[in-house]
């Protein structure tokens, strides 16, 4: 791997980075988040010694008490000694292109401790999705050293599926305003949940959503494994055979699985929040052992690499002078009939692919 020299002020950012100075985190994080000169190189330095902390996603609805939930646990954690990064990802307005939600604000007890590091963040691009630079501040995360590294994410319909890629496991909440079992499966809930949790079980209807998840995930598991040949489409999650395990599945092995559990919790009181830890924990176990956690970091690492080229690939073109050019003068050419939006970009692609990359 190429050692690339950085510029002399992200060295020294660097290297007080590394001595694991918060300060230096948090300058880091806004080096990245404003993708000042030099951030890439920087993010490369940093992640040089890979370092893996335990990503745990929190996605569910407007006010589900996401943020109380995550300070629980936090709190949790920091019983454990665990050093724990918080990182709340608002939807983007599309009024205001702001953040919506000051969850720093509903954090603020926790904020005094040294070992807790939390920071809210905008995301750009695409409503709900995960910006490339969200992805960027997690893996800075990792790189500084966290044990656990908690994402909060508003689920606001299908963008929330996004968090899959960046957690090793995923907590799904839900609470009873928020719908039946029905609408979790059909917002695809049921394919990111390595865990659910009810919240919001002191008001009425947590019993009954509970037991709706339950029908509905033996429901799944049961029409999952009627289509599942012998060796192939089986659902990752599960990993390996199906409960039964026939003698159709020999060559393959017989891997632990893991049953999706449905947690009650009533998070500003903390009841549930031991149970949670657990499930947590359980999860984790899982993932190593049945190997899923390094399948989730590949599948993470080549997304990450997409994200990066796609970066790239648009900054090259888009400040490629003869490319500006080309589009300034096509423009006229499609309004008034001579070109179309598909010849001027096939132009635009020629030209690209022609001079190549620079
Ligand atoms: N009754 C009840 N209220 C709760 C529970 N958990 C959280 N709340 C309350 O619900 C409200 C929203 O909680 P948050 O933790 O901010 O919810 P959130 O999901 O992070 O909200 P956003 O980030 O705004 O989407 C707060 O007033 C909490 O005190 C619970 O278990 N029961
Ligand atoms: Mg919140």
């Amino acid at each position: 791997m190429s050692t690339i020299e950085l510029k002399p002020e992200n060295q020294a950012l660097l290297e007080r980075f590394r001595a694991g100075k918060k300060v230096a985190l948090a300058r880091a994080i806004s080096l990245v988040e404003d993708e000042r000169p030099g951030f890439q190189d920087f993010l490369h330095a940093a992640l040089e010694t890979p370092r893996f902390s335990k990503r745990i996603g929190f996605t569910g609805p407007p006010g589900a008490g996401k943020s109380t939930l995550v300070s629980a646990l936090t709190r949790a954690f920091r019983d454990q000694d665990d050093e724990v990064a918080v990182v709340a990802v608002d939807p983007t307005s599309p009024y205001s292109g702001g953040a919506l939600l000051g969850d720093r604000i509903r954090m603020n007890d926790l904020a005094t401790d040294p070992g807790i590091f939390i920071r809210s963040m905008a995301t750009r691009g695409s409503l709900g999705g995960l910006a490339t630079t969200t992805k960027e501040v997690l893996d800075l995360m990792d790189a500084f050293g966290f044990q656990r590294v908690l994402v909060e994410t508003v689920g606001v319909g299908q963008t929330e599926l996004e968090i899959t890629g960046a957690a090793d496991t995923v907590v799904v909440i839900l609470v009873p305003e928020s719908g039946d079992a029905i609408q979790a499966m059909k917002a695809g809930l049921m394919e990111i949940a390595d865990i659910f949790v009810v919240n919001k079980s002191d008001r009425p209807g947590a019993d009954r959503l509970v037991k709706d998840l339950r029908l509905a995930l033996h429901l799944r598991e049961g029409e999952a494994l009627k289509d599942v040949p012998a060796h192939h489409g089986v659902d990752l999650k599960r990993m390996g055979v199906p409960e039964s395990g026939t003698s159709q599945d020999e060559g393959q092995s017989k891997g632990p699985e893991w049953e999706i559990p449905v947690l009650q919790t009533v998070a500003h009181s903390g009841e549930g929040v031991q149970e949670l830890l657990e499930a947590v924990s359980r999860h984790r176990a899982f993932l190593e052992e049945s190997g899923l956690l390094l399948e989730r970091r590949e599948a993470r690492a080549a997304g990450r690499v997409r994200d990066v080229v796609e970066r790239e690939l648009r900054r090259v073109a888009w400040d490629h002078a003869g490319v500006k050019g080309t589009l300034a003068e096509g423009v006229a050419g499609i309004v008034s009939g001579a070109e179309t939006p598909y010849s001027l970009a096939s132009s635009i692609l020629s030209e690209l692919l022609d001079s190549g990359t620079k």
